[in-house]
């Protein structure tokens, strides 16, 4: 592959006389490396054009993710150019797909800034998804080396000391997103969150897309939130918090937002993905600095990770956001209105929340990642998801996750706090019957059905949205097993 109709194959011996190779031929493609601890390792499905030799296409994506161009330059001479390029060392045909492949990179870490996600984004999502002669690319996995992983500080606050500084143990945490997403009134939105932290909530959140408009300014919101927050603290004598979304146009106007939530005492601030790798990186450098939990919503993700065939892995973004430091990310429900195949999202909370995130084929991890002692990330499972679904919800993603019933909240019919109220006593009752021994994936219903006979709100929630699904097939789906989708 190279540029069509000018393809020269030329004698290997003339590797650098200008003109055009194969980028196999320029060293792509090396079929007997053995990746190196040390080196960072990419999995890309490629969709190769008609005619394309699979193998050129791999070399070609390793080319132009690191150091090569279309044509030959001399200009290679002046550098260690047999370690900078990065190397194509197995292609295979994707299991059931006969057009496409899996192409698998291994990156010589000089390649790489320390500490730096833009700069490794840049290599290697830079320019290949662009390629002519790919129809498609997706990035299905990264290795990051530890001795890369070394070099980013990682989540502000982590799994461990969050729950410390909340004081809440042995059961998932519980936020709702308030509702609807925007037009409230400062008043009034303070109204929701303290009523729905009142009734049973441990967070209440921003949306994604409200941060500072004409009906209501983010100091506004701030104040009256916080003001929500105390009083539902003092009401509950536990701990509470609203994520204060600091999203803004600047980074300055971010740090602003950001130490006015400090000056209030909040514990939380949020920020959404599309403010892009460097404003998050600083802005968790500044929560470290502050003792703040940093909430991460991943708006716009699902532009680039939802299609099997082209963009990035949520996998992989959510790698990428263990070490820019996040505490908290939104990582899917399996069971909601949003996209989510069950095994695949388990395999995102195995990248926020293990150790050692392991080999799982099924899981679509493709490579063991260790993260050297990195604190964790809080997983938060968001988006129509109601108290019916708890035994789910419990059943697929343990206790160290949010749980986060928005409409499933403020939609109850007796009101916000009762919908609080029931989404607490449904996990109660579940954590209760799992800890008693009992096989809450199959006597969930009923476990609800008991506990609602003592709560009239969790009563009303079964009732209200018991026949509510959202039961679509999954688009990005493991290669290797079929997973059913939970409705
Ligand atoms: C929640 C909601 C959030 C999504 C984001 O509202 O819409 O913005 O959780 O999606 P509700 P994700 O609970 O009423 O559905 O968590 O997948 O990033």
């Amino acid at each position: 592959m190279g540029a069509s109709g000018h393809t020269q194959q030329m004698d290997i011996s003339k590797r650098y006389t200008a003109g055009v190779l194969k980028y196999a031929q320029m060293g792509y493609w090396q079929p007997a490396y053995e990746p190196k601890e040390s080196d960072v390792l990419a999995l890309f499905r490629i969709t190769p054009q008609e005619g394309v030799d699979p193998e050129e296409a791999a070399a070609a994506v390793a080319g132009e993710s690191s150091t090569a161009t279309w044509t030959v330059v001399w200009t290679d001479r002046l550098t260690a150019c047999e370690n900078y390029r990065a190397k194509a060392y197995k292609v295979e045909p994707v299991p059931n797909n006969p057009l496409q492949y899996f192409a698998w990179i291994a990156y010589e870490l000089d390649l790489f800034e320390e500490g730096s996600i833009a700069n490794l984004t840049a290599s290697i999502i830079g320019n290949v998804f662009s390629f002519k002669p790919l129809k498609a690319a997706r990035l299905e996995d990264m290795r990051l080396p530890l001795a890369y992983v070394k070099t980013f500080r990682g989540p502000p606050t982590g799994i461990v000391v969050e729950r410390e500084r909340l004081d809440k143990f042995g059961r998932p945490l519980l936020g709702a997103t308030t509702k609807p997403k925007l037009g409230l009134s400062g008043k009034n939105y303070g109204r929701v969150v303290y009523e729905a932290l009142k009734g049973g909530l441990d967070f209440v959140k921003d949306d994604e897309n409200i941060n500072s408009q004409a009906f209501m300014h983010w100091r506004d919101r701030f104040l009256y939130c916080m003001e929500a927050v105390n009083r539902a603290a003092a009401a509950t004598g536990e701990i509470k918090g609203h994520y204060l979304n600091v999203t803004a146009g600047t980074m300055e106007e971010m740090y602003q937002r950001a130490e006015f939530a400090r000056e209030l005492a909040s514990v939380i601030v949020m920020v959404d993905l599309v403010v892009g790798w460097t404003a998050i990186q600083s802005l968790s450098n500044w929560c470290r600095d502050n003792d703040m939990i940093l909430h991460m919503h991943r708006a716009g993700h699902g532009t680039y990770t939802r299609q099997k065939s082209h963009g990035v892995s949520f996998r992989v973004i959510a790698k990428w956001l263990r070490l820019a430091g996040v505490d908290h990310l939104h990582a899917g429900t399996a069971v909601g209105k949003l996209e989510g195949d069950p095994m695949t999202v388990q395999g995102y909370y195995a990248v926020c929340r293990e150790s050692v995130t392991p080999v799982e084929l099924p899981r679509g991890l493709f490579f063991r990642q260790d993260w050297g002692g990195m604190r964790k990330v809080m997983p938060v499972a968001s988006g129509g998801i109601h108290a019916g679904q708890m035994h789910q919800l419990l059943d697929l993603f343990g206790d160290d996750v949010v749980l986060q019933f928005g409409g499933g909240t403020i939609g109850h019919p007796m009101g916000i706090q009762a919908g609080a109220t029931a989404n607490r006593v449904a996990l109660e009752a579940t954590v209760l019957a799992r800890n008693e021994g009992r096989d809450i994936r199959h006597e969930g219903p009923d476990i609800l059905a008991s506990a609602a006979r003592h709560c009239k709100p969790l009563q009303a929630a079964l009732d209200t949205w018991k026949d509510v699904t959202f039961n679509y097939a999954s688009t990005d789906t493991s290669d290797f097993v079929p997973t059913p989708s939970v409705s």
